[in-house]
């Protein structure tokens, strides 16, 4: 891949991308309340993590520990600088400064957590960009209001990100409202997203969550988008705002119109459903006839669409990690999960069932700037693995390495379309807790954690080869590596 022409431009942010409840750990210092992650305990690829509504002391919660980024995160920027880092995207833990999410006043300890944070990432020559709510709500909200099923939620948010952002206007200039806030249009994303599982316990994904419920919910941080997007545009002009949309391909499996048809509907309802609200600053066209066919009679009260309207972010950002394949013929699954699409016998998957596909990128990159015209980052695109330390303690990563450069190719090849795109930051640079699966052995990183699932390890952190190999794309602005 060395003699790859680089066709990105000046000043384009590499980087990578984190989430505070999958890395921070310290999850009741310092005045913290728990989140709704600290409520999930471990599981595995074939066995759910589980929502409990009381913590029991005997059992793992792994975001409990993170990797302890609270009191490593000196040690972690500096490796990230190491890698020549131009951004880093974080989040901020929203009940490390409001602990119940309706407290009156902040927590000043969390607040200054976050000022050394910045101000070290801003030492290292490293840009911020801070996702204000990453799968994550305060657990009090979960129990006293079913988080976003309750518009009173708004209020709260708003007056979350009013705090952050008057406090950290200078330090940090790029922020996103929610993390892959389409998630939970499907079933699987509503607990981590929207929180609304009040009184329920059990596996994470199977909760009943009724559509009525998850998209009454999904309005509702809409509008709790829109209105911080318009205060800090009208407070803070410098401050560039963006949406954060999980961004699933869909390919039709056959050539029959029906797969056509099908495939062109799962794009509206899994991708274009939210960032048509958060770009265009409306509902889509085809949004009545998703409600009919979930069932939802959703209730929009008097300035909600005028709301949404004056809400439109700068920039769109999205996670890129697979495609899927639909048919109205029969499809065979892949890792036993229909969620994570049909299997495409034209591309190979991780060991998580995730089929890699570079070639999805480009076309993605196309699809969503062709029809926004605004610029675009890829925040996060990465390979969960198990990763084998030799006998020196290092991981030779090669798997790792030729996925990042087949991505920055499939980026290269979407610039040469045409396609403004302004950064890309590879999730999880440094080993952290999975999401769905509450895993360490998940690895993503291209900076090794020595911790594990039993809780075990001593966090001593080891660069992997494709730090290194990170590093040489990032230093000839993808020209080479
Ligand atoms: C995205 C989330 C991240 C991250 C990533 C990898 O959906 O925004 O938080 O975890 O997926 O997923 P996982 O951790 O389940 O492998």
């Amino acid at each position: 891949m060395a003699d790859r022409t680089a066709p990105f431009p000046d000043g384009f942010l590499w980087g990578g991308a984190t989430a505070a409840n999958q890395f921070e750990g310290a999850w009741d210092e310092d005045g913290r309340g728990p989140s709704i992650d600290d409520h999930l305990t471990g599981g595995t690829h074939e066995t759910p993590r589980q929502l409990t509504v009381t913590i029991d002391e005997d059992a793992w919660y792994p975001n409990h520990d993170g990797i302890d980024f609270y009191h490593r995160y000196a040690e972690d920027i500096e490796l990230f600088a190491g890698m020549g880092f131009k951004v880093f995207r974080m989040s901020i833990s929203w009940s490390r400064i409001f602990p119940n999410g309706d407290d009156a006043e902040p927590n000043e300890a969390g607040l200054e957590f976050y000022d050394r944070v910045f101000d070290e990432l801003l030492a290292h020559g490293i840009e911020p960009l801070v996702t204000l709510s990453h799968y994550e709500i305060p657990y009090a909200l979960v129990e006293k209001y079913n988080g976003w099923a309750s518009r009173e939620l708004i209020g709260f948010f708003e007056r979350y990100c009013r705090t952050v952002f008057d406090r950290y206007h200078d330090k940090v200039t790029y922020w996103l409202t929610f993390n892959e806030i389409n998630s939970s249009v499907m079933p699987f994303g509503a607990v981590l997203s929207e929180g609304v599982v009040q009184g329920l316990e059990g596996p994470l994904g199977v909760m009943d969550v009724s559509a009525q419920v998850r998209f009454q919910a999904l309005h509702h941080q809409f509008l709790a988008s829109a209105a911080v997007v318009k205060y800090a545009h009208e407070h803070y002009p410098e401050l560039k705002m963006g949406n954060m949309a999980l961004f699933l391909q869909y390919y039709p499996l056959t050539s029959d119109p029906a797969d056509q048809l099908l495939c062109q509907q799962a794009m509206q309802k899994a991708n274009w459903y939210c960032s048509d609200v958060q770009v265009r600053g409306a509902y889509g066209a085809y949004a009545e006839r998703v409600w009919a066919e979930e069932g939802v009679q959703l209730h929009i009260e008097p300035g909600d669409l005028e709301l949404l309207e004056q809400g439109k972010v700068d920039f769109y950002t999205f996670s890129y990690y697979m495609s899927n394949v639909v048919s109205v013929h029969e499809l065979e699954e892949t890792s036993g999960n229909m969620s994570m699409g049909g299997k495409n016998p034209y591309l190979e998957s991780t060991d998580w069932g995730w089929q890699i596909d570079p070639t999805g990128l480009r076309i993605a990159l196309n699809e969503i700037y062709n029809r926004y015209g605004i610029p675009l980052m890829v925040v996060e695109n990465g390979m969960g693995a198990l990763d084998e330390p030799d006998e020196n303690g290092r991981v030779h990563d090669d798997y790792r390495i030729a996925y990042l450069q087949k991505h920055v190719a499939a980026m290269a090849a979407a610039i040469e379309d045409g396609v403004d795109l302004i950064g890309y930051t590879w999730w999880g640079p440094i080993d952290l807790v999975s999401a769905g699966t509450g895993e360490m052995r998940k690895r993503y990183g291209f900076i090794y954690v020595d911790k594990h699932d039993d809780g075990s390890g001593t966090l001593e952190r080891v660069p992997k080869d494709s730090y290194y190999a990170y590093k040489t794309i990032i230093e000839s602005n993808g020209a080479e590596g």
